[in-house]
């Protein structure tokens, strides 16, 4: 009677039945006729309000519970046999004890509600690190964003057969529907929420929360902590990175994956629409990354996804054209403002609201009033949207064998210190560099906004194991000398003047330093050393048409040298956090960090 023979699904199934209690139970099999009856529903319960046809056609948004807008770091756990296996950055609690607790919880949680059943793919068919998973959830809103956002359906449970492998992703918004108690719009369970990870058991229990890459399990949870568990043991990295291909005006293409932490740039650089004539930049990835070794010796990048989530918030027609196309039909919205008209909307997108905007949390007011457009969305609003909408996607973006790596990027918040870009003196430095990456924080997480955080490889909050081991692991890459390893740069769009004003202007400028990259990776220039790494020389990088003068421009390549030196402190005090087994290369690195920055002048 289910559409499977698998055995560890029908044994795991009923398990969680009875654990859970649901109604009904429902396998998903990913058709357009499913995603229409679905969305339906979420209609009729209020989750979903249709947008107007006439503004953008097939198109929906949610409004969340308030207290559930954000992934939320401090209940992500990482549950191994060992605690020192989770490492010093991740919360962790003994397997069985967590799974004692989640028990209790999960007791009952889907009653009155639909189990729904949906089997994906993290990768493309034929890929060699491909990821099946099973998610079981009682959320339906889950389901039509895992339609957009991964590889699922019935396919999937023929390519599993009988015997097939998969994660198993348990998720559950904690809302049971009791007699005495209706449903609400958005259901969820906020004090309890629980995003636990067993990477042993390949396993996710997730609980209470309906948001994001709290619920969505595919995402965060199986393609970045669970895959970066397994990468490290069989030799490949899962990563929070963007993939890019750039084709420069003579023809040439490079690939380029970015590691920037949440809300930091990905999405925008990846759909980059390139201000500099005759070059083309085209999208492959904007958020997961996993990439292994090729046989010729080269690093291969794959986008396991096939859609986007990404913040509306700041996306608009001059910061990124390609996605305001992409998401102009057949998109969901969540916690966006709605308009007078029935369309989406954010403080800085183009289109005209009308005379009155509903806010995300449903108080309408009139569009006149500045301050409260301001927060018609909240920051961490998001769209999502089938990647194949995307006009500027890139032909070969589902190749199974990835594509060839010239150059990995990484880049964070930091208003000071840090240089719009500079280029690794080898692989160990460019570690390190990924090691010591710091952020000012964002809105794509409960907690506080705009403190500086050290977020290794934008990782702090993704990697499924000890962060040190991590570390190690990266500088392994560099022990086989059959490896052609790409180049690493660090970027920084967000130094900011003493007025508090962004120097660099960014989004589609950005090519200009992507050029320079491209002129470093074939040779062809010098550039000045420093403790970040190779800077770009007095006239290398391109501001022709650009507001900003070269002594601006200046300003934010250069390193203080008295912030420099303050960085070796806080980076030495980073390390000695992260406990005793901090590989000796990336402590060499600091030393020499530490004697460029002395030289300073
Ligand atoms: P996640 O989906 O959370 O992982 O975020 P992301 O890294 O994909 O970030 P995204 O590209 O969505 O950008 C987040 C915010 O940074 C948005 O508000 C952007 O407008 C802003 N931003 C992105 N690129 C630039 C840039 O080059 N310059 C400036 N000043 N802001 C940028
Ligand atoms: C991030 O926070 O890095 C995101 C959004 O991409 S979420 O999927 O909610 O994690
Ligand atoms: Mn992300």
């Amino acid at each position: 009677m289910y559409p499977t023979n698998n055995k560890k699904l029908l044994d795991w199934l009923l398990q969680v039945v009875d654990l859970c209690e649901p109604r009904s139970i429902y396998f998903c099999n990913g058709s357009e006729d499913e995603f229409n009856d679905l969305s339906e529903l979420l209609v009729e319960r209020g989750t979903f309000t249709r947008l107007s046809n006439k503004k953008r056609p097939n198109s929906f948004i949610a409004f969340s519970d308030p207290m559930d807008t954000a992934r939320i770091e401090d209940k992500t756990y990482i549950c191994t046999r060992s605690k020192s296996d989770a490492g010093a950055t991740n919360n962790w609690v003994d397997p069985n004890e967590m799974k004692i607790a989640l028990s209790h919880l999960f007791r009952h949680s889907m009653r009155g509600r639909t189990l729904y059943v949906v089997p994906f793919a993290m990768g493309p068919v034929g890929s060699p690190v491909l990821q099946y998973g099973i998610q079981l959830t009682d959320s339906a809103y889950v389901v039509v964003n895992m339609h957009y956002m991964a590889r699922m359906g019935t396919q999937v449970l023929e390519e599993l057969g009988e015997f097939g492998d998969f994660a198993c992703c348990l998720h559950s918004v904690g809302y049971p529907l009791n007699d005495d108690r209706p449903d609400v719009s958005w259901p969820c369970q906020p004090d309890n929420i629980y995003i636990s990870h067993f990477p042993e058991s390949n396993e996710v229990w997730s609980f209470g929360s309906g948001y994001g890459g709290n619920a969505l399990l595919a995402k965060k949870c199986v393609a970045l902590r669970l895959a970066s568990f397994k990468a490290k043991s069989e030799h490949w990295l899962a990563e929070h990175m963007l993939l890019m291909k750039v084709t420069t005006p003579t023809g040439d293409i490079h690939y380029f994956a970015g590691a920037f932490p949440s809300a930091c740039g990905k999405t925008n650089l990846a759909m980059m629409s390139p201000s500099l004539a005759g070059w083309k930049v085209e999208t492959l990835g904007d958020d997961i990354c996993w990439i292994s070794i090729g046989q010729d010796g080269r690093l291969y990048a794959t986008n396991p996804e096939t859609g986007f989530f990404g913040v509306a918030q700041g996306t608009n027609r001059t910061t990124n054209p390609n996605v305001i196309k992409a998401i102009s039909h057949d998109t969901i919205f969540t916690n966006t403002g709605l308009t007078e008209f029935g369309d989406a909307w954010w403080e800085g997108l183009e289109d005209d609201p009308g005379s009155f905007i509903t806010d995300w949390r449903g108080s309408r007011f009139a569009s006149s009033d500045q301050d409260k457009r301001k927060t018609a969305a909240h920051l961490n609003s998001r769209f999502t949207v089938r990647a194949t909408q995307l006009r500027n996607l890139s032909s070969n973006w589902q190749d199974p064998k990835g594509v060839p790596l010239s150059g990995i990027i990484f880049g964070g918040r930091r208003s000071s210190l840090v240089p719009l870009v500079s280029h690794a003196r080898s692989w160990s430095h460019g570690v390190f560099l990924g090691s010591t990456l710091a952020s000012e924080t964002t809105a794509a997480a409960m907690g506080s906004i705009g403190m500086l955080r050290r977020d290794p490889f934008a990782m702090l909050p993704f990697c499924g194991y000890n962060m040190v081991d991590y570390f190690a692991h990266w500088l392994d890459f560099a022990e086989s000398d059959k490896l052609v390893l790409p180049e690493i740069f660090l970027v920084n769009w967000f130094r900011k003047n003493e007025s508090g004003e962004y120097v660099w202007p960014g989004y589609g400028e950005n090519i200009r330093i992507i050029a320079w990259m491209i002129e470093r990776i074939s040779g062809r220039i010098g550039a000045v050393d420093t403790p970040f790494g190779f800077v770009p020389e007095g006239n290398d990088i391109n501001i022709d048409g650009l507001a900003i003068t070269n002594k601006e421009l200046n300003s934010i390549l250069c390193a203080d040298r008295e912030q420099s030196l303050s960085e070796v402190q806080e980076i030495r005090h980073f390390y000695e956090k992260l406990g005793s087994g901090v590989p000796k290369q990336l402590l060499r690195e600091l030393e020499i960090f530490e004697e460029k920055a002395t030289n300073l002048s």
